[in-house]
């Protein structure tokens, strides 16, 4: 395997080094978050100065920061350094109520490249790539982030953000693109409407697919790549913590290195705020540590995963995530049963006769809650008669009992006949009335 590095020494520190540069970056970061309105009264009896924090030891001291928090500071409350020294903002993508915002410096979007630069080199990209950058340009991270990571690698980078299939299809196939970086929504979005926009797998010289922005199973990269004949590999962020460029994976693709010199993670109980042991699963608390205009301290993402013990073969020390196992406001409770949607996609994306596309219905029968899963069937088991189908939908639906412990009630649908999704895909509707 060829391992490239951004910044070796930086990559492979060790980790007493490592607790010195974010013991140096946890004192920067308070530092900046006491010159914010929200931090400077959060903070009140648990920290006064940079100098309270000796150690990480003393993290424990700061309160955590919810995204409640944040969208109460809307629009400046948690704005360290002055307007004329911020050069960008981002907000979160959610579609409704308040967002959160963000703000950068120059300093703060140079650093956010640089990280995304060594994301691009550590899974193995160089500047004689041709990157297609299919996330959404704007407000939201996906796009611009990516874009001048790739740039600063010298990656020819067209940037045509999401939507327009056809128009992405002719640009790969002109352009020859090598990497693509889109939601795995997107990418079988794009498998599934190929032949009907008159392209097929052999016009593109496609080597690579960066998948992110949504929650995924380690069977959709695996069908996604067998699909492309490419590698796809994790890239996990969120606006918060700048975007994507938080933690990525490496050409093993045993797990997201998060970036330690930039962020602290900790992975912690959701109900005691305790940490967990490593290959516990909790929710991901991040500190910013480098970030100038908008720290960020102890922020809980709701986003559930664990610390992957053991070391990577690529030789970087920076500790690595699980897949994100879902988060801790999207579990769903069926009849009291917990159920993630990320366990149901895992068991659909490993039945070879299951398409790419499925929905998540919750609804009430009476007074018990009805659980429908709605699938796609593959092109190939498809022969215009769903009637032929039966023992396939049985196998379906004993696959899910045996994983969720609940009885679901299997739908098998035609190819291309349920909702298709460019960006981040919203697979569960939930109609139970919501006291
Ligand atoms: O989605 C940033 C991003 C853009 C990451 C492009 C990667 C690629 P937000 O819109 O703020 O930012 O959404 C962040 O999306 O808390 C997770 O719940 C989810 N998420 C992002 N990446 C992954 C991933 C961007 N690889 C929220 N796996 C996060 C699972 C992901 N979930």
């Amino acid at each position: 395997m060829n391992v490239c590095y951004q910044n070796k020494d930086l990559e492979c520190v060790n980790r007493s080094s490592l607790d010195s540069i974010q013991t140096a970056g946890l004192q920067f970061s308070v530092a900046q978050a006491l010159k914010t309105k929200f931090y400077a009264a959060r903070l009140k009896g648990h920290v006064s100065s940079p100098e309270d924090i000796r150690s990480l030891n003393d993290l424990k001291r700061i309160p955590f920061t919810t995204k409640d928090d944040l969208r109460e500071s809307y629009t400046d409350g948690i704005l360290a350094t002055e307007f004329k020294h911020v050069v960008r903002l981002h907000t979160s993508s959610g579609t409704t109520g308040v967002p959160t915002v963000i703000y950068h410096t120059q300093k703060d979007l140079n650093n956010w490249t640089e990280l995304m630069e060594r994301s691009l080199i550590a899974s193995g990209a160089t500047c004689e790539d041709i990157f297609q950058n299919m996330m959404t340009y704007g407000m939201f991270t996906g796009g611009l982030g990516f874009h001048y990571g790739a740039e600063k690698l010298g990656i020819l980078v067209i940037p045509t953000g999401s939507g327009n299939t056809k128009r992405q299809l002719q640009l790969m196939k002109d352009f020859k693109t090598t990497l693509v970086h889109a939601t795995p929504s997107y990418m079988f979005h794009m498998a599934s409407t190929m032949n009907e926009h008159g392209f097929s797998m052999k016009d593109f010289n496609l080597k690579k697919a960066y998948i992110g922005g949504e929650p995924h199973s380690e069977n959709t990269r695996k069908k996604i790549e067998e699909l492309f004949g490419i590698e796809a590999y994790n890239s996990f962020g969120l606006s918060e913590m700048n975007g994507p460029g938080v933690a990525f994976e490496c050409v093993y693709k045993t797990g997201l290195h998060v970036w330690e010199d930039s962020y602290i993670l900790e992975v912690i109980d959701p109900q005691s705020g305790e940490l967990v042991k490593d290959g516990e699963i909790g929710e991901i608390v991040f500190t910013t540590l480098r970030r100038e205009a908008t720290p960020i301290l102890r922020y809980r993402t709701r986003d559930l995963a664990s610390v992957i013990p053991g070391v990577c073969p690529c030789g970087r020390t920076h500790r690595r995530l699980s897949r994100i196992a879902g988060r801790t406001d999207d579990m769903l409770i069926i009849n009291g049963a917990n159920v993630f949607p990320s366990q149901i996609e895992q068991i659909l994306m490993k039945v070879p006769e299951v398409g790419t596309n499925y929905m998540i219905l919750v609804s009430k029968d009476g007074a018990l809650d009805k659980l429908t899963v709605q699938v796609e069937i593959h092109s190939k088991t498809f022969h215009g008669d769903m009637s032929e189908l039966g023992v396939l939908k049985h196998k379906i639906k004993d696959e899910l009992k045996a994983s969720i412990m609940i009885n679901p009630s299997v739908e098998l649908h035609e190819p291309g006949s349920l909702p298709q999704f460019e960006m981040k895909a919203k697979r569960v509707v939930d109609s139970r009335i919501k006291i």
